[in-house]
C-alpha cells in the first residue's frame, strides 16, 4: 500500500504540468489530501517543491474550484518556511491580492488565509508593504496594496463587501507586518485618504471573531513599542486608540465617581451589560 501512493503521490506531482486543465484539475484533487502535514506524503510533496509551487501557483489562476484547490494545498504546505520562500514572489503576492479584493471572489477567504501564512516570512512582509497597483473603484483609491486590504478587511466585516468573504485572515497578516518597524510606521502614519489605518483596525478588539480580535490587538499592541508615537496615540483628537485597549479589560464594576471621571468618555458611555472579555 505504501508503494502505492508513494506511486500516486510522485505521478499526481508529474500530472500537475500537463497541458491539459482538465487532466491537471483532477490530479491537484487527489493531491490534496497529501498536502498535510499528518500525511506522511508531505515530505516528498515539499523535496518536489521547486517545480509543485510552480505548477499550483499556475492553478490558483484558473476557474474557482480549481483556484480553491490549489490554494488548499498550498495553505497546508505554507506551514513550512522553505515553501513560504518558493511563494515569496512580487508577482503571486499581486495575483492573491487580486483574489482578495475582487467584490464577488468566492476565494476571497482562502487567499487571506493563505498570504497570513506567506507573511510569516519577512521578505515577503516587506515586499508586500512596497506593493503599489492601481486604485481599485468601490474599494480604495490609494495606490498602495496594503491600503487597499486594510480597507477590504474593514468595509468587508460581517460580508459587507463580498457575501462569499470575512476577511478576518487579513488580521493575521497585519499582526505579522506590525513585527516590522515599516509595518509599525505604516499602520500609524495617515494614508492618502487623511485616516491612519490602525484607526480602522482598532475597532475591532471587541470583536466575536477571536482571529479578526487577536491580530488587531497584536497590531495595536506592537505599535505601542513605537514610542516616539505615543503621544499620537493617546491624543483623542488624532489615534485615539485608548479606549479600544481598554474597552475588551472593562466589565460592568462600579467605580466611584471621581475615578469614572478620569476614564476616556467611550469608556463612560459603557451601557450597565457590558462583559469584559479574557
Ligand atoms: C497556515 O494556515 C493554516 C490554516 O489557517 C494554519 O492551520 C497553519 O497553522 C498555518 N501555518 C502557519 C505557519 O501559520
Ligand atoms: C524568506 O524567504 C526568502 C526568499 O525570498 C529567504 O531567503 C529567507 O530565508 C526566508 N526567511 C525565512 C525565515 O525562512
Ligand atoms: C508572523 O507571526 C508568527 C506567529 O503568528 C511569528 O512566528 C512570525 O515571526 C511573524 N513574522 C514576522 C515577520 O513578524
Ligand atoms: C485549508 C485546508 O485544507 N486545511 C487543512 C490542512 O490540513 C489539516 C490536517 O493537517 C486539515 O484539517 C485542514 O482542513
Amino acid at each position: 500500500m505504501f508503494l502505492v501512493h508513494l506511486f500516486i503521490s510522485v505521478q499526481l506531482v508529474e500530472f500537475l504540468h500537463q497541458p491539459s486543465l482538465e487532466v491537471r484539475a483532477i490530479a491537484l484533487h487527489h493531491l490534496i489530501g497529501f498536502t498535510t502535514s499528518s500525511s506522511e506524503y508531505q515530505p516528498i510533496l515539499i523535496s518536489k517543491r521547486e517545480t509543485l509551487c510552480k505548477d499550483l501557483k499556475q492553478l490558483v489562476q484558473e476557474d474557482p474550484i480549481t483556484a480553491h484547490d490549489a490554494l488548499k494545498g498550498l495553505i497546508n504546505l505554507s506551514s513550512d518556511p522553505r515553501i513560504q520562500q518558493e511563494l515569496d514572489d512580487e508577482a503571486f503576492l499581486e495575483y492573491l491580492c487580486l483574489l482578495i479584493r475582487v467584490p464577488k471572489s468566492v476565494v476571497a477567504d482562502p487567499a487571506c488565509m493563505l498570504l497570513s501564512n506567506m507573511t510569516k516570512n519577512e521578505s515577503t512582509c516587506r515586499k508586500l508593504l512596497e506593493l503599489k497597483t492601481n486604485a481599485f473603484p468601490g474599494l480604495s483609491d490609494s495606490e498602495w496594496m496594503m491600503d487597499q486590504l486594510v480597507e477590504a478587511f474593514h468595509k468587508g466585516h460581517l460580508k459587507a463587501y463580498n457575501e462569499q468573504a470575512e476577511f478576518d485572515f487579513l488580521a493575521s497578516v497585519f499582526s505579522n507586518i506590525s513585527g516590522l518597524h515599516a509595518g509599525r510606521m505604516f499602520f500609524l502614519k495617515d494614508a492618502p485618504d487623511g485616516l491612519a489605518p490602525i484607526t480602522k483596525l482598532q475597532i475591532f478588539t471587541e470583536d466575536a471573531n477571536v482571529i479578526r480580535r487577536g491580530g488587531v490587538i497584536t497590531v495595536i499592541k506592537n505599535c505601542c513599542f513605537e514610542t516616539r508615537e505615543h503621544e499620537r496615540l493617546l491624543d483623542v483628537n488624532k489615534l485615539n486608540t485608548l479606549p479600544f485597549i481598554l474597552l475588551p479589560l472593562c466589565g460592568n464594576e462600579e467605580y466611584d465617581m471621581e475615578e469614572f471621571e478620569q476614564f476616556p468618555e467611550e469608556i463612560q458611555l459603557l451601557g450597565d451589560d457590558k462583559v469584559g472579555r479574557t
